[in-house]
């Protein structure tokens, strides 16, 4: 169940939590949502399975401000105790045995021929060990021997002041401003179907960690503009990155920026910075020196945030230091899409070069619904639940979902080099 997103089942249930004859045993991910297929609700007003009735009751509040708008208050910080939950196997205690063939990371010695673009780092491309012996992550192996070759990529996610200036250019609307139809979310009642999107949305308790619904509405309204719901914006987050976007939505931003988006591969190279085989992207330690190196969770996941890292939610890309690259926001704030559809045995398979995903996506816990990859975990990624802020995790979404915790960055190739 440590995965990264909710599945399409999911989503349809949380939109019909009131009872549209869905099967109430979906797989999901627990950080991140999948399909957009994934909770609608009829008007405006919280759309989940009744985890928690206050919270349902209470209504949403601009004058709360946009981080909390419409949300349940929250506990004290720091109560209860972290340390008190179950957690998962730390890094090392965790490895399974017979993972793969580690070969040590090497980079390309070549100077790029080429400038790279603005607020680009050029990854010089090299042969490295992708995949993971973390035993949670059973679709990352066998770690195998990979090589890429150079390519420039996007020193952050995408930020919302960036999305906004392709908005504003092509009149692009996202996916989850769209009203989805009774294809997209069989078995939903028309009524239902209301445009939207799935907000993480913490419960007043402790709640079952096997049933996302204790966790995950589906937000009439919730969109790019208003990632918590209607009465949430994004004004002082115009440097945070954008979330609520589809992987078409991603897709086409990067199409419209001359860019396209990482593989899978590609995103996993740059992320480990040149290291071999660290479990994160900065290396052995989760906390070197006691200090944060990604916007995480931290407290009793999902009812208490104790904000540790300073960050209830999404942060301001930059807030953490850089990989050895230059890229910042490769662990936690958010997911980010890759260009790959899933499969959780394609390791086995891959290429070793410029491997580009398989030719057709297949999750066992949610059959018949394709999901891309999406990589680097989020804000809501705590070892009590989902490590996949590690560089060998991997998640997964349909493409047609976003959520509160779901982003992108792009790559590109070298601009030519000037004459002079
Ligand atoms: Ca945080």
């Amino acid at each position: 169940m440590h995965r990264s997103t909710i599945g399409i089942a999911a989503v349809a249930l949380l939109l019909c939590a009131a009872g549209c004859g869905l099967p109430r045993a979906v797989a999901v991910n627990p950080a991140a949502p999948a399909a957009r297929n994934a909770g609608l609700s009829a008007a405006p007003g919280p759309v989940a399975a009744p985890t928690s009735p206050s919270a349902q009751q209470s209504a949403p509040s601009a004058a709360a401000g946009p981080l909390a708008a419409g949300l349940p208050p929250r506990a004290a910080c720091c109560s209860p105790d972290e340390s008190a939950v179950p957690h998962l196997p730390a890094p090392g205690a965790g490895s399974v045995t017979a993972a793969g063939r580690v070969v040590p990371t090497v980079l390309r010695r070549e100077p790029p021929r080429g400038e790279r673009p603005a607020g680009m780092v050029w990854i010089p491309g090299g042969r490295f060990s992708m995949g993971s012996p973390y035993a949670p992550f059973d679709d990352a192996r066998p770690i195998h021997t990979v090589e890429v070759g150079g390519f420039c990529m996007d020193a952050t996610p995408v930020t919302n002041s960036q999305f906004a200036r392709f908005v504003a250019a092509t009149g692009y609307v996202t996916t989850a401003e769209r009203k989805p139809t009774a294809k997209d979310l069989p078995g939903v009642p028309e009524d239902k179907l209301v445009a939207g999107s799935l907000v993480f949305w913490p419960p007043e308790t402790q709640v079952p960690l096997d049933d996302v619904s204790g966790w995950w509405r589906y937000v009439p309204g919730a969109c790019w503009r208003h990632p918590e719901g209607p009465d949430s914006g994004i004004e002082g987050r115009e440097q945070h990155p954008v979330v609520q976007v589809s992987w078409y939505d991603a897709a086409a931003y990067a199409k419209w920026a001359g860019k396209r988006l990482p593989t899978e591969a590609e995103w996993e190279f740059a992320a480990r910075g040149g290291l071999t085989q660290q479990p994160y992207v900065w290396g052995k330690e989760f906390r070197p020196g006691g200090k944060f190196m990604a916007n995480t969770w931290q407290g009793r996941f999902p009812d208490t945030n104790s904000r540790s890292d300073g960050w209830e939610r999404t942060s301001p890309v930059r807030s953490y230091p850089p990989n050895r690259f230059g890229l910042y926001d490769m662990a936690g704030n958010v997911w980010e899409w890759c260009a790959d559809w899933y499969r959780p045995d394609y390791y086995a398979h891959s290429p070793g070069k410029n491997p580009k995903g398989p030719s057709s996506s297949s999750d066992p816990s949610e059959p018949g619904q394709p999901k891309r990859v999406q990589r680097g975990g989020s804000f809501l990624c705590t070892d009590q639940y989902c490590s996949r802020y590690m560089p060998g995790g991997r998640g997964k979404g349909a493409p047609d979902t976003g959520a509160s915790h779901v982003g992108f960055r792009c790559v590109a190739p070298l601009n030519p080099a000037s004459s002079q």
